[in-house]
């Protein structure tokens, strides 16, 4: 039950925006921490200040046309949701996925502002994407459909403005064919205007590896509140694309056994540890897919066509593919095996049940929406660096990284504590992003 000042806010965002379950779950999550901030801080309940938070400030849906190899024309629907700007320029990825529409765009903008609160940065949250499905499709078509996204999103677009990224179906590979597009539209090489680009062409050291690296330091600070660390612990990541591969590197490198991942298709267990190689290769080189990983690691590993990664016991799960991932059956099978602490690499991939089960365990629980965000924290340093005409080294970058993911996993500890509830980091990240970005809203006024 919702608090009975946020109970008619809710019900207004149903009614508002129907059938966009995702973006209902995801404002349910937050508006379920505000109760104890609006019995704390009445004021925070006035001037429509929460109903506005739950309203994008502009949302820009278009039409992709684009020719493919086979010289079909196409048609996909393009997305830019620019949900919050009073802490900076809309920022936040692109999602290239076929079950992408309005209401996926809409969650992962309104996850993102809180998000991009946590890390301090002077971003505000926005998102975008298309319903274009990239698999399967040549290097030639995916450049065309982006020349063609760009055609009509770079009007929209500005470092001072909203800055795109990458996100599922989005890499660097597509973000070269934005910006390029993006480039020769607008006459200006402005690096700022994108970031997740190469290093030779105004890129960040460690942005690649930043969200799967940042979420492994969250969960190991989490950890070393219980005197535990990730060393000998066993591990199962899900999904196998830039968060999962990551996230996996950075365990490896703490002396944790990463024994499992999976893709859209099934997942591979491999009790030795999933050999990181031969996975980059696979995945990032050939684009290829987890069942072929399993086939050229031969009899050490076994895949499991359409089955559930959470049935691997594992003391810590680090969810990295997609929302709603992860089940209340599946939660409780992770009890039951024993699991100590949970992740989010990925945006939401816990349903509510799932979350409840692991608050209600007593295990530690990362929410994506602080766990997650080294990767647009990063994306943030890859703008410092643009600003300033300036490349750092990977040492220095991850070093900053690492700070802010620490200080984001302080201030959500801080926070659940300030309210009453130590160790719930969903209410701290929640109630911490909130408060600074609701503050700034304020400040700016009725706009
Ligand atoms: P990638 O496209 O690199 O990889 C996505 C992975 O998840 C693939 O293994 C994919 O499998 C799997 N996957 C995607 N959709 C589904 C689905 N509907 N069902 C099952 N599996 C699926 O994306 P990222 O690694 O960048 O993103 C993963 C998650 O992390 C997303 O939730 C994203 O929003 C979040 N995130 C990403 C950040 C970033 O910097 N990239 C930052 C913060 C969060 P398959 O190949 O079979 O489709
Ligand atoms: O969900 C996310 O935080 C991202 N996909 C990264 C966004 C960014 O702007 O780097």
């Amino acid at each position: 039950m919702l608090d009975e000042k946020l109970e008619p806010i809710y019900a207004d965002v149903l009614r508002r925006n129907p059938g966009e379950v995702e973006f209902h779950q995801a404002v349910h999550e937050v508006l379920d921490s505000l109760g104890a901030v609006v019995a704390k801080h009445p004021d925070y309940a006035e001037g429509a200040l929460i109903e506005r938070i739950c309203e994008p400030e502009r949302q820009i849906i278009f039409r992709v046309p684009w020719v493919d190899d086979r010289g079909q024309v196409q048609i996909n629907r393009g997305f830019r949701v620019q949900f919050n700007s009073a802490l900076g320029p809309f920022k936040g990825g692109l999602r290239f996925h076929p079950s992408v529409f309005l209401g996926t765009i809409k969650f992962l903008g309104f996850e993102q502002t809180f998000k991009n609160a946590l890390t301090g940065m002077p971003i505000g949250g926005g998102k975008g994407g298309s319903d274009f499905d990239p698999k399967g499709r040549s290097d030639n078509e995916i450049m065309r459909f982006c020349q063609s996204f760009m055609t009509e999103l770079y009007r929209h677009l500005g470092e001072y403005t909203d800055v795109p990224a990458g996100d599922i179906g989005v890499g660097q590979r597509e973000i070269g064919y934005m910006f390029g597009q993006y480039k020769r539209m607008t006459n200006r090489y402005e690096s700022g205007v994108l970031t997740g680009k190469g290093l030779t062409w105004g890129g960040s050291r460690v942005r690649t590896e930043a969200t799967g690296y940042g979420a492994v330091y969250f969960v190991e600070r989490m950890l070393a509140r219980r005197n535990q660390s990730f060393d000998g612990k066993r591990v199962i990541v899900s999904g196998a694309g830039n968060v999962a591969i990551y996230t996996i590197a950075k365990v490896q490198q703490l002396g944790g056994r990463v024994v499992a991942c999976s893709d859209s298709e099934g997942y591979v267990v491999e009790e030795n540890g999933i050999d990181l190689a031969v996975l980059r290769e696979i995945k990032e080189r050939k684009r290829g897919r987890i069942a072929d990983y399993a086939k050229a690691r031969g009899a050490g590993a076994t895949f499991v066509a359409n089955g559930r990664v959470w049935d691997v016991p594992a003391d810590v799960a680090m969810p990295s593919a997609t929302q709603n991932e992860l089940n209340g059956q599946d939660a409780r099978t992770l009890l039951k095996n024993g699991v100590k602490a949970v992740g989010e690499g990925a945006n939401m991939p816990c349903t509510p049940e799932a979350v409840r089960a692991f608050l209600d365990s007593g295990i530690l629980f990362a929410p994506g929406k602080a766990a997650n965000a080294g990767g647009v924290a990063t994306s943030a340093l890859e703008m410092q660096q643009n600003a300033s005409r300036d490349s750092w080294s990977f040492e220095a970058t991850e070093a900053r990284l690492a700070k802010i993911m620490h200080s984001i996993h302080d201030d959500c500890a801080r926070t659940a504590e300030e309210y009453g509830a130590p160790d719930n980091y969903v209410l701290g990240a929640n109630v911490a992003g909130f408060i600074r970005v609701a503050e700034a809203m304020r400040a700016l006024g009725v706009i």
